[in-house]
């Protein structure tokens, strides 16, 4: 995993060291400092101080690996499952400057070029800024693939509803749709949310809508209460994410997956098509504390 520079402090903090009292404060300081929320920072230490007292841990690799263990169990991964044969339409979420847009750019790449999936049809549903319409045909026109897009302005539900049935006319495999991130407040957002949702339930079968919600890696403890809107909006299939590149913390994956139960899918590492990487948990853990 390229996610470069996160977790120094954690990682330092297990070198050549007694596993005292003052370990335990430092854990937990350096888990908060590296966003992952005081609740998970406070739960980690307490189970990993009892641990190390029942099963008489001593050394780095069996403390490591206890920690890693607990924060493992509930850490949620999986790639964004595509129906086999048929369409699947992803929807994509997020609040404004997340990296909504450059992620469907990404997402449409890695599913041509490791997935096999040629037929691809980009949506502009977020119809609130001419600019993000003229942005996905840019992107669009850069992958070869078509933009299903209306005047800036027009019902989103209604652009959405035209792109699945381009889709499904030519026989389409993936629909991927932008929405809006901002539009006058949090309730009209979570309204326009919600009659996307019923548009895209009427027209396609459960399995094969799945609502991927783009978090910012730079955004921190705030991403949760992002995630927690969405999720309660629509319900959340997948998250991605963006900016690992940009941030040496990232550790705001622990609390979303503890409370939300969410799969993150992939993280975004960089503005350009193929910085997309599949997430892995592990390989994530190891280097947020260290490798064994
Ligand atoms: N470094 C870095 N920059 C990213 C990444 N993903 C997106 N960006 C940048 O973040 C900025 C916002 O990206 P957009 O894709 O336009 O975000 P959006 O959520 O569609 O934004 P709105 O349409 O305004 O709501 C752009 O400058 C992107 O190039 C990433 O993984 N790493
Ligand atoms: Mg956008």
């Amino acid at each position: 995993m390229a996610w470069k520079g996160i977790g120094r402090r954690l990682r330092e903090i297990f070198q050549g060291r007694e596993f005292d009292e003052g370990f335990y404060q430092e854990l937990e300081d350096a888990m908060i400092e590296a966003d992952m929320g005081v609740g998970v920072a406070s739960e980690a230490s307490a189970y990993l101080r009892r641990a190390v007292q029942e099963e008489h841990l001593r050394t780095r690799a069996e403390i490591l690996s206890t920690l890693k263990g607990w924060l493992a169990e509930f850490l949620r991964a999986g790639e964004i499952p595509l129906e086999a044969d048929t369409l699947t339409v992803l929807l994509v979420l997020g609040v404004n400057g997340v990296g909504k847009t450059t992620t469907i750019a990404k997402l449409a790449h890695y599913f041509r070029a490791h997935k096999g999936v040629d037929d691809i049809v980009l949506v502009a549903g977020d119809t609130f800024r001419a600019a993000a319409i003229d942005q996905l045909k840019v992107l669009g026109g850069r992958l070869g693939l078509p933009v299903v897009a209306q005047e800036p302005g027009a019902d989103p539900g209604a652009v959405i509803y035209d792109g699945i049935s381009f889709a499904i006319a030519r026989g389409a495999r993936l629909v991927i749709a932008d929405t809006a991130g901002r539009l006058h407040n949090k309730e009209a957002l979570v309204k326009e949310l919600a009659k996307i949702d019923k548009i895209v339930r009427a027209r396609v079968p459960h399995a094969a809508y799945r609502k991927v919600l783009v978090l910012d890696a730079t955004t921190g403890q705030n991403s949760l209460a992002q995630a927690e809107v969405f999720h309660a909006a629509v319900g959340v299939d997948s998250i991605v994410l963006s900016k690992c590149d940009s941030t040496a913390k990232g550790g705001m994956l622990v609390p979303i997956c503890r409370q939300l139960a969410i799969p993150f899918s992939y993280l975004g590492m960089g503005e350009k098509l193929d910085d997309l990487e599949v997430f892995q948990p592990l390989a994530y853990l190891d280097s947020l504390f260290g490798a064994p």
